[in-house]
């Protein structure tokens, strides 16, 4: 059995792992596939695959996404219908996730934007250190990756608070579900970490009035998608103060714009969707697992919902 691959980057270190993980298998590259091979591939390894990826693949049994998100994936123009779509849980992202969340939630509380400032205007000023209490935080989307995120803040001692579409029991949590909640969390969280999968339910879920909602002060961590964030909104509130702070890996526009007024923003630190990679190694051990399942008859890890978006 087959299997088509377009990747995110060079091939190179998927080939690798491909080899270590599924030996007996055969890789076409796409684009140096011919038609009647193209006709035979059981299974496609894509990341944004380009408009005509899917022309030819007559015989297509199952869609593996070598990331998390599967947005723009669902929104192929020639996406086939009735084939199954898996993406990767975790593959070596929720730790470095994890890593960069901690790193704004401290950036925050140990006042770093207030240091660099006075830096640059050469101030000695000691803006004090509050008790972990002092910094709620909480976290949009509580799978792989907030779960993730959830347990690397736990030994800090902030209180964490969640929110997700089914309700969650995580101990040491407060959690909520469903969009009646959402004020009821937002009112709680001093810096607010989103990681939700785009969809149509999440689309803008961080429009001005949602944002509003968050304590004066309050900063926002961007991991998922820009789209969940009205930019217009967010803007205005860093810059008349009431938002303190953004740090921010994913934006409306990607590359952002140079001339996007984020680029210079005080408030701002951003990245360039950079925050967590697939491992090749960890994602196809997963995929090489999922085929093994699927060719047995059993349920695979990370089917998509297509309905639901996610
Ligand atoms: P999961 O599917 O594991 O988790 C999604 C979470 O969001 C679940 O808790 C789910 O609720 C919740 N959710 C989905 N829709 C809604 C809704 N309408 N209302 C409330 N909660 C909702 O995703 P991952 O944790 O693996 O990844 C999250 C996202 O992170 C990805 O979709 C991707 O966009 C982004 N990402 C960004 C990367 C980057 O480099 N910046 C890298 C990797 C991922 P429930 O638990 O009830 O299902
Ligand atoms: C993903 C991403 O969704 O890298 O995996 O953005």
């Amino acid at each position: 059995m087959t299997l088509l691959l377009t990747t995110p980057g060079d091939p190179a270190p998927w080939l690798k792992a491909l080899k270590t993980h599924m030996p007996q298998r055969k890789v076409h590259l796409w684009g140096q596939t011919d038609a009647a091979t193209l006709a035979q591939i059981p299974y496609a390894l894509v990341w944004r695959p380009p408009a005509d990826f899917f022309d030819g693949l007559a015989g297509l049994k199952a869609i593996f996404n070598l990331g998390a998100g599967v947005d723009a994936l669902l929104t192929h123009p020639a996406l086939p219908a009735n084939v199954p779509i898996v993406r990767i849980v975790d593959g070596g992202m929720a730790a470095q996730m994890a890593d960069y969340a901690l790193y704004g939630v401290l950036h925050v509380h140990r006042h770093f934007d207030t240091l660099a400032d006075q830096q640059k205007r050469c101030v000695w000023a000691d803006p004090g250190i509050c008790e972990p209490a002092e910094t709620r935080v909480g976290i949009l989307g509580l799978g792989a990756l907030g779960l993730g995120v959830i347990e690397k803040l736990r030994p800090f001692g902030f209180p964490l608070s969640g929110w997700s579409r089914s309700l969650r029991a995580i101990e040491g949590v407060q959690t909520y579900a469903g969009a009646e909640s959402l004020p009821a969390f937002l009112a709680t969280c001093d810096v607010l970490i989103v990681l939700l999968p785009l969809t149509d339910d999440t689309r803008n879920l961080l429009s001005a009035e949602r944002l509003a909602l968050l304590p004066e002060g309050a900063s926002l961590i961007n991991l998922a998608r820009g789209a969940l964030v009205d930019e217009a909104a967010l803007l205005d509130r860093l810059n008349s103060g009431a938002l303190r702070f953004a740090l921010l890996d994913v934006f409306h526009t990607e590359p952002l714009p140079q001339d996007h007024p984020f680029w210079s923003h005080s408030r701002v630190i951003l990245t360039p969707h950079a925050s967590a990679a697939t491992l090749p190694g960890p994602a196809i051990a997963q995929i090489a697992a999922n085929i093994a399942a699927f060719e047995r008859g059993e349920p695979m890890v990370g089917v998509v919902d297509r309905a639901r978006g996610y």
